[in-house]
């Protein structure tokens, strides 16, 4: 019987931090630090390359036209600042693959391939089929990691990363393979009130999630925009509106 549940089971995540000595350790380090020396990065005008689709309230979402071999790879960011939830918790509830299915409305299963560290794993995702095209799947690890901000005046970050890999376990071929190198990124503002007791009335949180897909053989690009257009700010919108429910009742988990 403990056999059985052995084999089932995927191997439980080691308590530890990603070590040097884990073969994924130098890439998933310069993928890190490039998606953070992004939001540093001031716009010198460079909002006007940027196509704005979708605005609403304090969420932006961006994209930029790019096709290759007519293939969609419309690179796509969005801001948002939302009240009450901070970067850990909007990192958290993204990185963590138990609540995945809670908000996750693109999906038809979501599993874990392998455990690297404590706060790294390698997943499968089955994307729901979109009509014409033909069933998409993707495998990427995704980390999530702490930094302190730039500067004594910059807020520290969170940030979680699914960049996409490969793994002997899940075998190409059965849908077509989408590759991606997606970032959640925030930063937590705090305006202490006059008492100093600090409620989640006084905390907002600043995303900027960015997505490079390549959806990995042809789909018809008006149709795979259009999806992008409608999933995208539902995504963002129904994605934080969980983590604010989620955590309302809730210490603030700073
Ligand atoms: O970032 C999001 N979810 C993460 C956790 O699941 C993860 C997944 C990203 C997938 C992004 C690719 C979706 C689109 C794939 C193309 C489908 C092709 C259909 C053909 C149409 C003609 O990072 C939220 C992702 C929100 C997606 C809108």
């Amino acid at each position: 019987e403990e056999n059985k549940i052995a084999i089932k089971t995927t191997k439980p995540p080691p308590k530890i931090l990603l070590q040097p000595s884990n073969p994924y350790y130098d890439e998933i380090n310069e993928v890190v630090s490039r998606h953070i020396h992004r939001i540093y990065e001031k716009t010198k005008g460079g909002e006007d390359t940027w196509e704005c689709i979708a605005e609403e309230g304090e969420l932006k979402v961006y994209k930029r036209e790019i096709e290759e071999n007519g293939i969609v790879l419309d690179p796509l960011k969005a801001v948002h600042t939302v009240t009450g939830i901070t970067g850990h918790e909007v990192c958290h509830h993204f990185w963590d693959i138990k609540v995945r299915m809670d908000w996750e409305a693109t999906l038809e299963s979501s599993d874990v391939v392998e455990w690297l560290s404590e706060d790294t794993f390698i997943c499968h995702n089955v994307i729901k089929r979109v009509w014409p095209a033909s069933q998409r799947d993707a495998v990427f690890w995704t980390h999530i990691r702490h930094v302190p901000g730039e500067s004594d005046e910059e807020p520290d970050v969170w940030i979680v990363v699914n960049y996409s890999t490969d793994h002997k376990s899940v075998p190409n071929g059965k849908y077509v393979r989408v590759t991606m190198n997606v970032a959640m990124v925030c930063q937590t503002i705090i305006d202490p009130p006059a008492d100093g007791k600090i409620t989640r009335d006084n905390i907002r949180c600043k995303i900027s999630y960015t997505a490079d897909v390549n959806p990995g053989g042809w789909a018809p690009a008006s149709v795979l925009r259009a999806v992008y257009k409608r999933e995208y700010p539902r995504f963002l919108k129904r994605f934080t509106s969980y983590v604010k429910d989620a955590t309302a009742k809730k210490e603030v988990m700073f």
